[in-house]
């Protein structure tokens, strides 16, 4: 009976451990998280003891500006050491498949590269988009699934195939900043785009807000509807104008479909339709809302100039939550270690 106690109690500790950060429920209470994060970020190197002697490698399968700056600085404020390993300029070319022959232009397998980058560090970062060769690979996360089973180490999503988490983070202590009502609107809409994109950041987007308190609706044309593990119990609203109506605050994405109704579809560019680009036309149908996007962003596709000029657009406060949203999560791994 002791026994089965003392094992409940290490479960229980174990399961509130942050040991990976792949996705919202990683973060526990929304409402805490906030709070922890504006209290990083009036000092945000309040921990900075918490790193010592502890290295964070950063591996990026895909480019980045924000997540390879934002992500390092998080780590140096908490005292860390930084490695960065751009695995497609100047490391092997990796295998990723099991049970192939070897015998192409690939050098090293990744179940043998991973648990070595694991001896060099005590956390991970990994950025590693999704491929759009298999569905069900992107959305079971494989690459990133075995960085956690295979590295020993705790790993985080610099964006993998589905998700984008420390990115939705930033855009939810952004709303929090800037909102004007309690319950704000906000809406996530699609925008057009010249190349498939992957799906991570509105599914994160989606993710953070289904569990914040906003009244959020969802804007996409016919056959972008995203998974229904990421829209829950969401609006989903297929007049942009309608959407648009009250809104508080406007995210513009684009992503490729998510073969949701139609797998063949999965990752293809099925319309470049120019009406949905946000102009000030599709703002002057808000509630004055405040403009927000990742970054990087195509103007004149995804929104005009003026747009993303406004003193309402919010794209460099979300950038510069980046660093906010890094070092907490790199906190609590720290904390947990
Ligand atoms: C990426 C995407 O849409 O997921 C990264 C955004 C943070 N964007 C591009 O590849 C342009
Ligand atoms: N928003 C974001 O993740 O930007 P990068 O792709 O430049 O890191």
């Amino acid at each position: 009976m002791q026994e089965e106690g003392r094992r409940r109690l290490l479960e229980d500790n174990l399961e509130k451990l942050m040991r990976t950060y792949t996705n919202v429920f990683d973060l526990g209470n929304l409402d805490e998280a906030l709070k922890e994060a504006f209290e990083i970020k009036k000092d945000r190197y309040k921990y900075e003891a918490l790193g010592r002697h502890k290295t964070c490698l950063l591996i990026f399968f895909n480019n980045s500006l924000r997540t390879r700056l934002s992500t390092q600085k998080a780590a140096r404020n908490l005292g860390m050491d930084v490695i960065v390993l751009d695995v497609n300029q100047g490391a092997w070319k990796l295998e990723t498949e099991r049970g192939v022959v070897m015998d192409g232009d690939k050098s090293e397998h990744l179940l043998e590269a991973i648990p070595v980058m694991g001896c060099y560090c005590d956390m991970i970062g990994v950025r590693s988009f999704a491929r759009f060769e298999n569905r069900e690979e992107d959305y079971t996360e494989k690459i990133l699934n075995q960085f956690v089973q295979y590295s020993g180490r705790p790993v985080f999503s610099m964006e993998a195939a589905t998700c984008h988490p420390l990115q939705a983070f930033a855009d939810l202590i952004t709303i929090e900043e800037y909102k004007r009502a309690k319950r704000p609107k906000v809406v996530l809409t699609w925008a057009p785009h010249p190349r498939a994109l992957p799906q991570a950041v509105p599914n994160s987007f989606a993710d953070f807000m289904n569990e914040a308190d906003v009244d959020f609706v969802i804007t996409q044309p016919e056959g972008y509807e995203l998974d229904p593990k990421f829209v829950r119990g969401a609006r989903v609203e297929y007049d942009q104008r309608k959407a648009f109506e009250g809104a508080d605050f406007i995210y513009a994405k684009n992503w490729s479909c998510p073969g949701v109704t139609n797998p063949a579809d999965y990752g293809r560019v099925l319309s470049k339709d120019m009406r949905w680009c946000v102009d000030s036309g599709h703002m002057s149908w808000t509630n004055n809302a405040f403009f927000m996007h990742c970054l990087p962003v195509r103007r004149g596709m995804i929104v005009t100039d003026d747009v993303i000029e406004a003193p309402t657009s919010l794209v460099i406060p979300e950038a510069a939550n980046r660093e906010i949203s890094a070092t907490l999560v790199l906190k609590r791994i720290l904390e947990d270690l």
